[in-house]
């Protein structure tokens, strides 16, 4: 049995290679950039994994559903409402269903569990915590939501830092402790470290079971040098003062990480890594093609066996 730690689009890829290769798969999702939208509840990391799992993921954008069309976003912008953030029409039926199920007291591992069945998923889908965790960036504009930052001002502002709203009095989903206790192996995804497994790691009574586990929790660098596969991670790294290479987001999980998979051509980092008191991996970890998730995915299974 394995346990994923994962945020969106950078993770689902891996996801996907793993789940190809392993039958019991459970898979832990970032919360922090849920936003309420329009009086709909938005989870776009839950909906990547829950898309990408079931084949329906729009692989060029990275999120949302393939095909979709915007119809209802196009009527919101006539109507003078803000439309920064486009939500598909098929989307929004997901975010329609687990809004209505929500008001009518359902837990969001509830809506996610439905959503799951519905789409026959083998693997295991869990948020992180039920209630709600929100990723805010403090920028030269001001304090705003994740999305807001990313979406709306496209990650322009400056970031002075990161918090994660509500994480100290939220719980983790009880499935998740027993999930990482029960597991062969943990494996931290590559994914943006502050905002897709930040607000995983900021839920103490989770944090604590994976240091408990240290041993069996293998990361994989969303870092190739300085680079990060996509997204702001290095811009969000820096304003934590983290160093901009997989030294810093090794120093970011060394609490909890006990191995580290970087790529071959990031040998050079490799005795600092160890330093922290991990195992390095060295391999081949970019993902372009469905073939690259299966080999990476079975890289990291054979490790694990070793
Ligand atoms: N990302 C964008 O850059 N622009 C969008 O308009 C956008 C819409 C969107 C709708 C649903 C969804 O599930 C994700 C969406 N994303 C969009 C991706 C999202 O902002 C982030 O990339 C993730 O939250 C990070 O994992």
């Amino acid at each position: 049995m394995i346990t994923i730690l994962a945020g969106g689009t950078g993770s689902v890829k891996l996801i996907r290679g793993l789940s190809k290769l392993s039958e019991d798969m459970t898979i832990i999702s970032n919360v922090g950039d849920n936003i309420w939208l329009y009086g709909l509840y938005v989870c776009p990391d839950i909906d990547t994994i829950l898309y990408g799992l079931a084949g329906v993921l729009d692989e060029r954008r990275g999120w949302g559903i393939k095909g979709d069309s915007f119809e209802c976003l196009a009527q919101l912008k006539k109507l003078g409402a803000p439309a920064w953030f486009s939500l598909g029409d098929r989307d929004i039926a997901t975010h329609l269903l687990r809004t209505s199920m929500i008001k009518s007291g359902k837990s969001l591992l509830e809506v996610t569990t439905l959503m799951r069945d519905r789409y026959s998923i083998a693997a295991k889908v869990i948020p992180a915590a039920d209630s709600e965790v929100t990723t805010r960036i403090m920028t030269g504009r001001g304090e705003m939501h994740l999305q807001e930052f990313w979406v709306k001002y496209r990650g322009t502002p400056k970031v002075t830092g990161v918090r994660y709203d509500g994480a100290d009095k939220a719980v983790a989903n009880q499935d998740v402790i027993v999930a990482i206790r029960n597991s062969d192996a943990v494996i931290v995804a590559p994914a943006n470290p502050v905002s897709s497994i930040g607000p995983i790691i900021a839920l103490a009574d989770l944090r604590q079971e994976l240091m408990q586990n240290r041993e069996k929790v293998i990361a994989v660098s969303p870092l190739i040098g300085g680079k990060a596969f996509n997204g702001p991670a290095v811009k969000y790294m820096k304003a934590l003062g983290l160093e901009s290479s997989p030294v810093g987001v090794a120093q970011y999980y060394r609490d909890f990480v006990g191995k580290f998979v970087i790529s071959r051509g990031d040998h050079r980092f490799a005795s600092r890594i160890e330093a922290l008191n991990m195992r390095v991996y060295e391999t081949n970890i970019t993902m372009k093609g469905k073939q690259d998730e299966v080999r990476l995915a079975g890289d990291i299974l054979n490790r694990i066996k070793k």
